[in-house]
């Protein structure tokens, strides 16, 4: 089979929600996957951050082997040996009382809003069913319908409806629209990116999430972190939310949470929050199970045995200083934190984003458009000061070719 059978075989019977580009991979191996072809390409999207650690990481790989071959499913009606362990070891690692494992990003953002919610009615003393959450215009949170009944942007809610209501969008980075909002004594909690990673790696102004944080607190609103794509050392600290020292009521982690491997998310809270969902009030057959636990623990170990948030923030500034002397009229910006970047890009002679990365692809280098004109970079974070180098000068390259 060579590639174009690959993509028409998904093509005709897979369901068509999603545009990948053409290339079929095969295998990966810390910051590079091959195709079919045996053609060797750097990762600049990581699975959107889920790979933070690196393809196949032989750690995190063998914990997962290790623990699929004893025990992997007995659901939560039993304990296991394994479920504690990763209770004990995430919470002191992040420094909350409570975790909550579940699979997915978008499990985990749902189990926060619940959680916010039954907060809101039990501890706040908001009447049943009046609870507001508010959130940020251009957010991406998952595809679940209460998630898109939050999305300001079409192609995540157009044809979905109807949809959850309880939600007030203002305007991201903007902490005088959020005082406002927040006047309304129904709101219980502000979900919020700490970087806006569908919108396009938009980052906020110095400042915001700290005032954020501190709006809520006046008026007891829970402040709610969706560190899905920004946290675990993506944007040069282990949270995104530690730039600016703010410590989130309710903490939603998912993606590198497993190095790739594996789905795992988690909900992280104190007691005060997170015992306010009793038994049988939530839950999901595979969150926590022993092996989402084992490899998580490896991740999360992998993170800070490789010192991977300082290799994050040095080699970010680095990279973003290489991308900002590339002198070319088809660059209209570069920004980013860490090595969560993304170029804009100018459309020149009918040639926007899409080409620029199909361009990318024969040059070696896999990345992917967001809304048209932006391009995201974000490589493993194992990715050595070298190899950065080499990659953009094929960035530099191949944007030089549109000219
Ligand atoms: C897709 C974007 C990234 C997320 C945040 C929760 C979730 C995500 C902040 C849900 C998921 C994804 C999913 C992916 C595209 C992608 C994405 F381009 F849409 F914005 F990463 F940048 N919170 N992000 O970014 O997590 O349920 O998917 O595990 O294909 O939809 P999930």
């Amino acid at each position: 089979m060579n590639t174009q059978d690959y993509i028409q075989r998904e093509d005709k019977f897979g369901a068509h929600n999603y545009h990948p580009l053409p290339v079929v991979l095969d295998r990966g191996k810390g910051v590079f996957v091959w195709d079919v072809d045996g053609r060797r390409y750097y990762d600049f999207l990581s699975a959107y951050s889920a790979v933070n650690q690196g393809h196949c990481h032989p750690k995190i790989v063998g914990a997962m082997t290790e623990q699929a071959s004893k025990l992997t499913l007995t659901s939560r009606a039993f304990y296991t040996s394994m479920l504690g362990e990763f209770e004990e070891y995430i919470t002191t690692y992040f420094g909350y009382d409570k975790v909550l494992p579940m699979n997915s990003g978008a499990e985990g953002d749902e189990t926060a809003l619940k959680l916010c919610r039954k907060w809101a009615y039990e501890k706040k003393g908001i009447p049943e069913n009046e609870a507001k959450i508010i959130v940020c215009e251009g957010n991406f949170h998952g595809r679940t319908i209460t998630i898109i009944s939050m999305s300001t942007d079409p192609d995540s809610y157009k044809g979905f409806g109807p949809f959850t209501p309880g939600f007030v969008t203002i305007p991201y980075n903007d902490t005088n629209a959020l005082a406002k909002a927040l006047e309304d004594p129904n709101v219980a909690g502000f979900l919020v990116e700490p970087i806006q990673g569908e919108a396009g790696v938009y980052v906020p102004d110095s400042g915001f999430l700290s005032k954020a944080y501190e709006l809520c607190k006046e008026k007891n609103v829970l402040f709610i972190a969706d560190e899905v794509q920004t946290g675990l050392a993506r944007t040069g600290k282990l949270l995104a939310c530690d730039h600016e020292e703010v410590r989130p009521d309710i903490l939603i982690l998912g993606k590198a949470l497993s190095g790739g491997v594996y789905p795992v998310s988690a909900v992280l809270a104190d007691d005060e929050i997170m015992l306010c969902i009793r038994p049988g009030e939530h839950g999901s057959t595979y969150g926590g199970n022993p092996v989402a636990a084992k490899v998580a623990i490896a991740a999360l170990e992998v993170i800070k045995e490789e010192d991977l948030s300082k290799r994050a923030e040095e080699l970010g500034k680095k990279f973003r200083a290489d991308l900002r002397k590339i002198d070319s009229p088809l660059i209209e910006l570069v920004r980013g934190k860490g090595l969560l970047n993304a170029i804009v890009i100018k459309p020149t002679n009918g040639k926007g984003a899409w080409d620029v990365c199909v361009a990318l692809k024969e040059n070696g280098l896999l990345a992917k458009p967001t809304h048209e004109h932006i391009i995201r970079f974000a490589p493993p974070l194992v990715i050595t000061e070298e190899q950065l180098e080499e990659c953009a000068d094929i960035i530099s390259k191949t944007i030089h070719s549109f000219e």
